[in-house]
Protein backbone atom coordinates (compact mmCIF):
# COMPACT_ATOMS: atom_id res chain seq x y z
CA UNK A 1 0.00 0.00 0.00
CA UNK A 2 1.46 3.36 -1.18
CA UNK A 3 2.38 5.65 1.67
CA UNK A 4 1.22 9.60 0.60
CA UNK A 5 3.51 12.44 1.95
CA UNK A 6 1.17 15.61 1.32
CA UNK A 7 2.67 18.91 1.30
CA UNK A 8 5.28 21.12 -0.66
CA UNK A 9 9.24 20.39 -1.31
CA UNK A 10 10.57 23.46 0.04
CA UNK A 11 9.14 22.95 3.44
CA UNK A 12 11.86 21.77 5.83
CA UNK A 13 9.30 19.69 7.71
CA UNK A 14 8.25 18.46 4.72
CA UNK A 15 12.06 17.50 3.73
CA UNK A 16 12.58 15.95 7.08
CA UNK A 17 9.92 12.93 6.56
CA UNK A 18 10.79 12.85 3.16
CA UNK A 19 14.64 11.95 4.28
CA UNK A 20 13.25 9.48 6.55
CA UNK A 21 11.58 7.75 4.22
CA UNK A 22 14.43 7.52 1.77
CA UNK A 23 16.83 6.30 4.40
CA UNK A 24 14.52 3.63 5.40
CA UNK A 25 14.21 2.52 2.36
CA UNK A 26 10.14 3.17 2.11
CA UNK A 27 8.58 4.06 -1.23
CA UNK A 28 6.39 7.24 -0.89
CA UNK A 29 4.39 9.47 -3.51
CA UNK A 30 5.06 13.12 -2.83
CA UNK A 31 1.86 14.70 -3.65
CA UNK A 32 2.18 18.94 -3.36
CA UNK A 33 -0.11 20.45 -0.78
CA UNK A 34 0.14 23.58 0.21
CA UNK A 35 -0.72 24.56 4.41
CA UNK A 36 -4.34 25.23 4.93
CA UNK A 37 -5.39 23.59 1.36
CA UNK A 38 -8.54 21.44 1.73
CA UNK A 39 -6.38 18.31 1.36
CA UNK A 40 -4.74 19.17 4.38
CA UNK A 41 -6.85 20.56 6.47
CA UNK A 42 -8.71 17.02 6.19
CA UNK A 43 -6.22 15.51 8.42
CA UNK A 44 -4.18 18.70 10.12
CA UNK A 45 -6.65 20.49 12.33
CA UNK A 46 -4.48 23.89 11.84
CA UNK A 47 -3.75 22.60 8.68
CA UNK A 48 0.16 22.76 8.47
CA UNK A 49 2.42 20.24 6.38
CA UNK A 50 3.29 17.35 6.05
CA UNK A 51 0.65 14.86 6.84
CA UNK A 52 0.58 11.72 5.53
CA UNK A 53 -1.69 8.95 4.24
CA UNK A 54 -1.41 4.99 4.49
CA UNK A 55 -3.30 1.89 4.15
CA UNK A 56 -5.92 3.82 5.62
CA UNK A 57 -4.13 5.55 8.67
CA UNK A 58 -4.19 9.83 8.39
CA UNK A 59 -1.93 11.01 10.29
CA UNK A 60 -0.32 15.04 11.02
CA UNK A 61 2.34 16.16 12.44
CA UNK A 62 5.91 15.85 11.56
CA UNK A 63 7.28 13.91 14.52
CA UNK A 64 4.21 11.84 14.76
CA UNK A 65 5.07 10.53 10.55
CA UNK A 66 8.66 9.63 11.26
CA UNK A 67 8.11 7.82 14.12
CA UNK A 68 5.53 6.00 11.92
CA UNK A 69 7.85 5.43 9.41
CA UNK A 70 10.66 4.45 11.25
CA UNK A 71 8.83 2.19 13.55
CA UNK A 72 6.31 0.90 10.75
CA UNK A 73 8.93 -0.46 8.24
CA UNK A 74 12.26 -2.24 7.71
CA UNK A 75 15.35 -0.52 7.82
CA UNK A 76 18.01 1.45 9.57
CA UNK A 77 16.45 2.68 12.71
CA UNK A 78 16.64 6.06 12.56
CA UNK A 79 16.32 6.55 16.19
CA UNK A 80 19.20 4.72 18.02
CA UNK A 81 17.52 1.73 20.18
CA UNK A 82 19.95 2.05 23.49
CA UNK A 83 17.56 4.40 25.93
CA UNK A 84 19.61 6.66 26.80
CA UNK A 85 21.13 7.48 22.58
CA UNK A 86 17.40 7.48 21.92
CA UNK A 87 16.67 9.97 24.55
CA UNK A 88 19.16 12.67 23.29
CA UNK A 89 18.15 12.41 19.94
CA UNK A 90 14.34 12.84 20.65
CA UNK A 91 15.46 15.96 22.79
CA UNK A 92 17.27 17.20 19.93
CA UNK A 93 14.77 16.00 17.12
CA UNK A 94 11.99 18.33 20.03
CA UNK A 95 14.37 21.14 20.22
CA UNK A 96 15.11 21.07 16.49
CA UNK A 97 11.14 20.70 15.51
CA UNK A 98 10.66 23.66 18.35
CA UNK A 99 13.19 26.22 19.23
CA UNK A 100 15.66 26.08 15.96
CA UNK A 101 12.39 26.15 13.50
CA UNK A 102 10.69 29.10 15.61
CA UNK A 103 13.96 31.11 15.01
CA UNK A 104 15.26 30.26 11.88
CA UNK A 105 12.48 29.27 9.79
CA UNK A 106 9.64 31.68 10.99
CA UNK A 107 11.17 34.46 12.33
CA UNK A 108 13.91 34.18 9.64
CA UNK A 109 13.69 32.65 6.28
CA UNK A 110 9.64 32.78 6.46
CA UNK A 111 10.24 36.22 7.28
CA UNK A 112 12.44 37.41 4.57
CA UNK A 113 10.35 34.79 1.99
CA UNK A 114 7.29 35.57 2.56
CA UNK A 115 6.44 38.56 4.80
CA UNK A 116 6.43 41.74 3.17
CA UNK A 117 5.47 45.42 4.08
CA UNK A 118 2.53 47.81 2.13
CA UNK A 119 5.30 48.71 -0.38
CA UNK A 120 6.35 45.10 -0.80
CA UNK A 121 9.82 44.98 1.07
CA UNK A 122 11.17 42.60 4.04
CA UNK A 123 10.52 44.03 7.05
CA UNK A 124 13.71 44.81 8.27
CA UNK A 125 13.01 45.11 11.95
CA UNK A 126 11.81 41.47 12.06
CA UNK A 127 14.66 40.05 10.50
CA UNK A 128 17.25 41.75 12.45
CA UNK A 129 15.42 40.99 15.71
CA UNK A 130 16.51 37.61 14.65
CA UNK A 131 19.55 37.82 14.08
CA UNK A 132 20.61 39.27 17.09
CA UNK A 133 19.51 35.93 18.46
CA UNK A 134 21.60 34.18 15.58
CA UNK A 135 25.30 33.73 17.81
CA UNK A 136 23.49 32.00 20.80
CA UNK A 137 22.04 29.53 18.24
CA UNK A 138 24.94 28.76 15.91
CA UNK A 139 27.00 28.48 19.10
CA UNK A 140 24.38 25.74 20.51
CA UNK A 141 24.63 23.84 16.83
CA UNK A 142 28.07 24.05 16.83
CA UNK A 143 28.26 22.08 20.16
CA UNK A 144 25.37 19.69 19.89
CA UNK A 145 26.77 18.64 16.64
CA UNK A 146 30.51 17.99 17.84
CA UNK A 147 29.62 14.33 18.65
CA UNK A 148 29.64 13.36 14.64
CA UNK A 149 25.84 14.15 14.19
CA UNK A 150 23.17 16.18 15.98
CA UNK A 151 23.34 14.97 20.09
CA UNK A 152 24.85 11.70 18.12
CA UNK A 153 27.65 10.23 17.25
CA UNK A 154 25.86 8.13 14.72
CA UNK A 155 23.01 9.61 11.68
CA UNK A 156 19.77 9.70 13.35
CA UNK A 157 16.38 11.51 12.79
CA UNK A 158 17.55 14.72 14.49
CA UNK A 159 19.58 15.21 11.24
CA UNK A 160 16.86 14.99 8.79
CA UNK A 161 15.31 17.68 10.88
CA UNK A 162 17.95 20.00 11.10
CA UNK A 163 19.58 20.00 8.04
CA UNK A 164 16.78 21.08 6.04
CA UNK A 165 16.44 23.92 7.93
CA UNK A 166 20.38 25.13 7.59
CA UNK A 167 19.71 24.56 4.21
CA UNK A 168 16.88 27.17 3.92
CA UNK A 169 18.93 29.87 6.60
CA UNK A 170 21.89 29.32 4.32
CA UNK A 171 19.73 31.30 0.84
CA UNK A 172 19.68 34.26 3.11
CA UNK A 173 23.07 36.45 3.61
CA UNK A 174 22.99 36.37 7.31
CA UNK A 175 22.15 32.64 7.52
CA UNK A 176 25.20 31.78 5.00
CA UNK A 177 27.68 34.34 7.20
CA UNK A 178 26.61 32.19 10.31
CA UNK A 179 26.89 29.01 9.22
CA UNK A 180 30.22 29.93 7.59
CA UNK A 181 31.16 31.27 11.13
CA UNK A 182 30.32 27.54 12.30
CA UNK A 183 33.03 25.58 11.75
CA UNK A 184 31.89 22.19 12.94
CA UNK A 185 28.29 23.11 11.84
CA UNK A 186 29.57 23.60 8.63
CA UNK A 187 31.71 20.33 8.26
CA UNK A 188 28.51 18.57 9.56
CA UNK A 189 26.46 20.35 6.94
CA UNK A 190 28.52 19.34 4.24
CA UNK A 191 28.63 15.88 5.18
CA UNK A 192 25.48 15.31 5.59
CA UNK A 193 23.70 16.79 2.63
CA UNK A 194 25.83 14.83 0.54
CA UNK A 195 23.94 11.89 1.53
CA UNK A 196 21.24 11.02 -1.32
CA UNK A 197 18.53 11.56 0.65
CA UNK A 198 19.44 14.93 0.87
CA UNK A 199 20.14 15.22 -2.44
CA UNK A 200 17.27 13.73 -4.25
CA UNK A 201 14.16 15.51 -1.75
CA UNK A 202 15.79 19.01 -3.13
CA UNK A 203 13.15 21.28 -3.69
N1 LIG B 1 4.12 21.10 14.28
C1 LIG B 1 4.07 20.97 12.84
C2 LIG B 1 4.66 22.19 12.22
C3 LIG B 1 4.64 22.11 10.71
C4 LIG B 1 4.78 23.48 10.06
O1 LIG B 1 5.04 24.51 10.73
N2 LIG B 1 4.63 23.48 8.74
C5 LIG B 1 4.62 24.73 8.03
C6 LIG B 1 5.30 24.59 6.69
S1 LIG B 1 7.04 24.26 6.92
C7 LIG B 1 3.17 25.14 7.83
O2 LIG B 1 2.33 24.31 7.56
N3 LIG B 1 2.92 26.44 7.99
C8 LIG B 1 1.61 27.00 7.88
C9 LIG B 1 1.03 27.34 9.22
O3 LIG B 1 1.68 27.13 10.26
O4 LIG B 1 -0.09 27.84 9.27
C10 LIG B 1 4.80 19.70 12.40
O5 LIG B 1 5.81 19.35 13.04
O6 LIG B 1 4.40 19.06 11.42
Amino acid sequence: MALDIIGIPRSNFVRAVCMIAREKGVEYNLMPAMPHSDEVKAIHPMGQIPVMRHDGLELAESQAIARYIDDGFDGSPMIPRDPRAAALVNQWVSLTASSVDQLLMRRYVVEYAFHKDDDGNVVRSEIDKAIKRFPRMFAVLETAVAPGFLGSDAFSMADCFLVPILAAVRNFTEGEAALAGSPVLTAYFEKITARPSFVETAP
